[in-house]
């Protein structure tokens, strides 16, 4: 019988590989996202190949977000996986320079959003003790950089959401997972950079960064590890990405 996966920000980057590679690998699908031609566009590629159900949604409106997950029509009612991918950075200002309002969006987006769906989704795979959270957190919840404040924050919040999701949901057989991604090449850098295309694109210029592709692998071989295994957090950088030394101002 055929899983069913519930991907968050299906529309692009990770989320729309994710929703490509599950469909191949014989998922049934619900995708979400805010753009709704992209989601429909998606939604007849892959209908092709297995069921899809789209769902034209603002993670951020948590009525919205209750409403669907509660109306999900059958087959599409009782999910295998959920993947909360749906996220974004604005910015990459210091904190004394940051815009209040871009920080405002990231917590509702990366934090609230990704609570509302787990929390829409959570009894039903508790009831049926069966299903799988993976939360697609960041490198950045882990290590500081310049111009990461808010969003390195809501991605700490991501991580730590879910170490305490696995032990509310210990002996359930419910699975939860962070994934960390670091430095990828998807719309992320446009999106952080409010659509100037030259400084997006020149960030990953002569570097071999990680691709959509390299993430939803991993997503979907974490989602197939047996009931038995649990893969806490993932933390998966380019090789071209290390760390640098500690910073010492000299006055
Ligand atoms: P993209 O910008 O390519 O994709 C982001 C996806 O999230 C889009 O489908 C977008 O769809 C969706 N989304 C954003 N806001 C909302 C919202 N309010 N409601 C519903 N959907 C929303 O970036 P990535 O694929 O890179 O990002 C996916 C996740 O990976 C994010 O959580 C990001 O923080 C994380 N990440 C990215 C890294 C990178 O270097 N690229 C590294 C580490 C983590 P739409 O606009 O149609 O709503
Ligand atoms: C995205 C990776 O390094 O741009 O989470 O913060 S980074």
């Amino acid at each position: 019988m055929s899983k069913t996966a519930i991907i968050t920000g299906a529309t692009s980057g990770f989320g729309q590989s994710c929703a490509k590679k599950f469909a191949e690998d014989g998922y049934r699908l619900v995708i979400i996202g805010r753009r709704k031609e992209r989601l429909d566009a998606l939604a007849n590629e892959l209908s092709k190949i297995t069921d899809v159900h789209a769902i034209s949604l603002d993670v951020r409106e948590r009525q919205s977000v209750l409403d669907a997950f509660y109306e999900l029509p059958e087959p599409f009612n009782q999910p295998d996986v959920l993947i909360n991918n749906a996220g974004l950075a604005l910015g990459l200002e210091p904190a004394h320079k940051a815009n209040l309002d871009d920080w405002e969006d990231m917590i509702d987006t990366n934090c609230k959003g990704l609570m509302y769906c787990t929390r829409a989704l959570l009894p039903g795979m508790v009831e049926r003790k069966h299903g799988h959270v993976i939360n697609v957190g960041s490198m950045a919840g882990n290590w500081p950089y310049p111009g990461g404040n808010c969003y390195g924050a809501s991605k700490a919040f991501v991580q730590q959401f879910t170490r305490n999701l696995r032990s509310d949901v210990h002996g359930t057989g419910v699975k939860v997972t962070n994934i960390e991604p670091g430095f990828s090449k998807t719309e992320f850098s446009l999106v952080r950079f409010k659509g100037d295309e030259g400084r997006a694109d020149s960030l990953y210029d002569n570097t071999e960064h990680l691709t959509p592709d390299d993430i939803a692998d991993i997503i979907l071989w974490v989602a197939n590890t047996p009931a038995h295994v649990n893969v806490n957090t993932l933390e998966v950088m380019p090789t071209c990405q290390s760390w640098s030394p500690l910073s010492i101002h000299k006055s």
